[in-house]
Formats: structure tokens, sequence, C-alpha cells
């Protein structure tokens, strides 16, 4: 993602703490109203704290969060499917985003197909500038997987001695096998 201005990204990059993006662009905006703030947030990070928009709506803050909406914690079940042949527990409850907006008072937008992101993002940014905050529900595909969870995946494996990679190898194997 091109980042073209100076202070032009922020996000938590220590831990990448789920739950940061909403309240961040609020910040963000209170800090800088005269510059846009669009957040991108995925569907289970945005879960636990998207209620903050309503600090957002009561102020006339207008920001755009971009949800990006799989139903999962993808992150995690894309690098728990190699080792263990199966998804845990990160598929999640459907979350109703447009219920959202609705209990906030942020506006509602959806991106259902690549064609639409040009116009919907104008669109956003135009009611975001009137000083509503908008929220878009962005339907994403994570069918392949992700540069984030290929290195992970690699760098960790990499990392562990011999013994150890050998057991998770193993364990990996016999479950590819045994389903
Ligand atoms: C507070 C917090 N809890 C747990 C994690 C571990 N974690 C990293 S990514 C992730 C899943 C994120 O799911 P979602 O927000 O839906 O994004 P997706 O990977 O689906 O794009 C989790 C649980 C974290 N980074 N922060
Ligand atoms: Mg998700």
């Amino acid at each position: 993602m091109p980042i073209t201005s100076e202070a032009g990204f922020i996000c938590p990059s220590d831990f990448n703490c789920m739950g940061y993006a909403v309240p961040a662009s609020i910040g963000a905006k209170l800090a800088q109203p005269e510059r846009d703030v669009v957040a991108i947030v995925g569907d289970g990070a945005f879960t636990m704290t998207c209620m903050e928009l309503l600090t957002a709506s009561r102020n006339n803050i207008g920001v755009v969060v971009y949800v990006f909406n799989d139903g999962e914690l993808s992150q995690i079940a894309q690098a728990q499917e190699l080792p263990y042949n199966r998804k845990t527990c990160t598929i999640m409850g459907g979350l109703d985003i447009a219920g959202v907006a609705q209990a906030t008072g942020a506006e509602y937008l959806e991106i259902l197909e690549n064609d639409a992101c040009p116009n919907v993002a104008q669109e956003a940014l135009k009611i975001a500038r009137s000083g509503r905050p908008v929220i878009v529900n962005v339907l994403i595909d994570y069918a392949k997987k992700t540069a984030f969870t290929k290195g992970t995946v690699q760098t960790n494996f990499k990392r562990f001695p011999v013994g150890t990679k050998m057991r998770f190898l193993g364990r990996a194997i016999s479950r590819k096998i045994t389903g």
C-alpha cells in the first residue's frame, strides 16, 4: 500500500493490537480535522471497538471505516490450517454491519465487487467531509494465503530447532492423512 504523505499512516505496529483502528481514526481526525481520515480494519477487529462510532456521530467526526468482511479471523485461520488441517475457533457469528451503522448513526455503504471501489470510495469521502462517519462493508475473499501468512509460517518454522521441526512436520502430515 503506497503511503504518499508524511505521517500518512498510523498503526499499532508493536503487537498489532486488534480494536485499534476505529478509535485511532477518531483520534487522528480530532487531531487533524482538515485531513481525510480513513481506517481499514478486519471484521473481527472491528467487532471489538465498533461502537466508538457513536462518539464520532455525536461529535460530527467524519471518518471512513472500511471493514474487510470475510466472517472469519482469517489471519489466525490461515496460520492454523497448515499445522492443524482444520479451523479451530476462527469462524465468527456474522456481525450485522449495517446494524452497527444504524445503531451508531454512521452512514452505511457496501463494496460487493472490485468495480465498485472507485465510486464508493468517492461517495464515502464526500459524506465523511460533511462530518458524518461512514462504514464501508467490503466483501473480502481470502481464498489465497496472504503474504503475511506465508511469511510468518516460514519464518517461525525456520527458527525451530531440528527436533521441533520434525515434531511439527510429523503432526501436520499425520493430520493431513487422518483428516
Ligand atoms: C487484541 C488482539 N487479540 C488477538 C490478536 C491476534 N490476532 C491477530 S490477527 C487476528 C484475527 C483478525 O481477524 P480480522 O480482524 O477479521 O481480520 P482478517 O485476518 O480476517 O482480515 C487475531 C485474533 C491481536 N492481534 N490483537
Ligand atoms: Mg476477518
